[in-house]
């Protein structure tokens, strides 16, 4: 097998937790390469459902584990984390868990910040998930963060604590909140320090080293394509790049070390937080998908808006991506519709587009043109096999690999491990 890449290929929450659980078994070492606590990955083993935010989702099975340096780290959520995942009998020890020296890390008043912008934002609410993400990688490219490794060194921050506080002071005495305070600040690094330090190295090192011994290497995407901050509907996006090409570089590997890119899809649409969805249906439709679909956040148990496939967008993600297969899941939750509907193009002010536009205004005002399909009244849910699927079901996966062109390399029929069909 070679090192594979599994990314969103929507706006998060396709199942990437699965399919990442479903590889982890075959890779040497999984590694998280951007985002931080946002991510919400559910797994089920068994009687078992492990909820991972922060953490690879390797180490529910003891496969070593890295949270490369693209990451965000909130320390505190770390220790969280480790300490509820412990509680369900899951080892985690430095042998197990790896986590790049030089990661920027989450400040509580990152945390603050985001949800101060937040509640001041209104109708532009980004709909973040209040966790501090985008600020602290503000900081990060802002050269202003502090740093793992810089743990170890809390007696010498000096100037480059001046300079985060300074900004930050600024920052908050703009919503009338106070300056930060710097020693609290320091002692509760200093209460925390250890435990990160524990886990932490030059990962970049350990990978590149498994890489000469031919391990295998899982890289798991949090998020998704579309909520990328390049690619994605800007400004409604998370603060990093969440596409294939950030799994070598938040991991500290070159970008031949990614070889199989899986997209993740969900045969239907979502999104959770603000922004432009085409294929929204604020209707009985839309309600019955994310009632089948139990479609809520993992970290923040938001309710997700629902709609059809929309084939544009996730043709655009595989692209920009450079996707080898796409992973479907959640096919079940079309099980018994009459007819589905597949988006296949737009029109923006009478003229049609085949791309998503990058306007936020534009993207905003498309109109999906649909295709109707005649759905399946059989469940598909639990197959394991292509011949346990109805032939309508396979057409709509057919149909979906020619507009999308990208092949659809699984399909996933329930949140159980087992159920999943290798197409080829
Ligand atoms: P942020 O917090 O700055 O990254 O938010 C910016 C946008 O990115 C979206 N976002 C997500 N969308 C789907 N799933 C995510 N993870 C959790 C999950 C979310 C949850 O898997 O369920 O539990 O609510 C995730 N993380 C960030 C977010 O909604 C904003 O649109
Ligand atoms: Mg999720």
């Amino acid at each position: 097998m070679a090192n594979v890449a599994v990314i969103g290929a929507q706006w998060g929450d396709e199942g990437k937790g699965k399919i990442v659980d479903w590889l982890a078994e075959r890779a040497d070492v999984v590694v998280r390469f951007q985002g931080g606590h946002n991510a919400g990955h559910t797994l089920v083993i068994g009687e078992n459902v492990y909820k991972l935010s922060l953490l690879p989702s390797g180490i529910v099975r003891g496969t070593p584990s890295v949270i490369g340096n693209g990451v965000v780290l909130d320390p505190w959520a770390l220790k969280a984390e480790v300490e509820k995942l412990t509680a369900q009998g899951v080892t985690i020890t430095p042998d197990v868990l790896h986590i790049a020296d030089n990661c920027a890390l989450i400040l509580p008043f990152h945390r603050d910040l985001d949800a101060l912008r937040e509640d001041a934002s209104g109708a532009g609410k980004i709909g973040t998930t209040r966790r501090g993400i985008g600020p602290a990688y503000e900081d990060k490219v802002g050269r202003r963060a502090i740093r793992v490794c810089d743990l170890a060194h809390l007696d010498d921050l000096g100037p480059q604590l001046d300079r985060l506080c300074a900004h930050h002071d600024a920052l908050r005495a703009g919503f009338g909140e106070p300056p930060v305070d710097r020693d609290a600040l320091v002692a509760e690094l200093r209460e925390i320090a250890d435990f990160v330090l524990s886990f932490a190295k030059p990962v970049w090192l350990m990978l590149n080293e498994a890489r000469k011994r031919g391990d295998r290497i899982l890289f798991e995407g949090a998020q998704g394509v579309l909520l990328d901050v390049d690619h994605g509907t800007y400004p409604f996006v998370t603060s990093s790049n969440t596409i294939a090409g950030t799994a070598a570089g938040g991991s500290g590997l070159g970008p031949s070390a990614v070889g199989f890119v899986l997209g993740i899809a969900k045969a239907y649409t979502t999104r959770v937080g603000s922004g432009p969805f085409p294929t929204e249906l604020e209707n009985d439709v839309g309600e019955r998908l994310g009632v089948r679909g139990h479609e809520f956040g993992t970290v923040t148990g938001r309710k997700r808006r629902c709609g059809w496939f929309d084939a544009v967008l996730v043709r655009q993600a595989a692209a920009v991506s450079g996707v080898t297969g796409i992973a479907l899941t959640k096919l079940d939750v079309l099980d018994g519709f009459e007819t589905i509907s597949i988006c296949t193009g737009y029109l923006l002010h009478g003229q049609t587009l085949d791309h998503f536009p990058s306007n936020a205004a534009d993207q905003a005002a498309v109109q999906p043109v649909y295709e109707e399909i005649e759905g399946w009244s059989q469940s598909t849910a639990g197959a394991r096999s292509w011949a346990q699927l109805p032939a309508q079901a396979i057409k709509y996966i057919r149909r979906i690999e020619e507009l999308i062109q990208c092949p659809v390399a699984l399909v996933s029929t329930s949140p159980e491990r087992e159920d999943t069909i290798l197409v080829r």
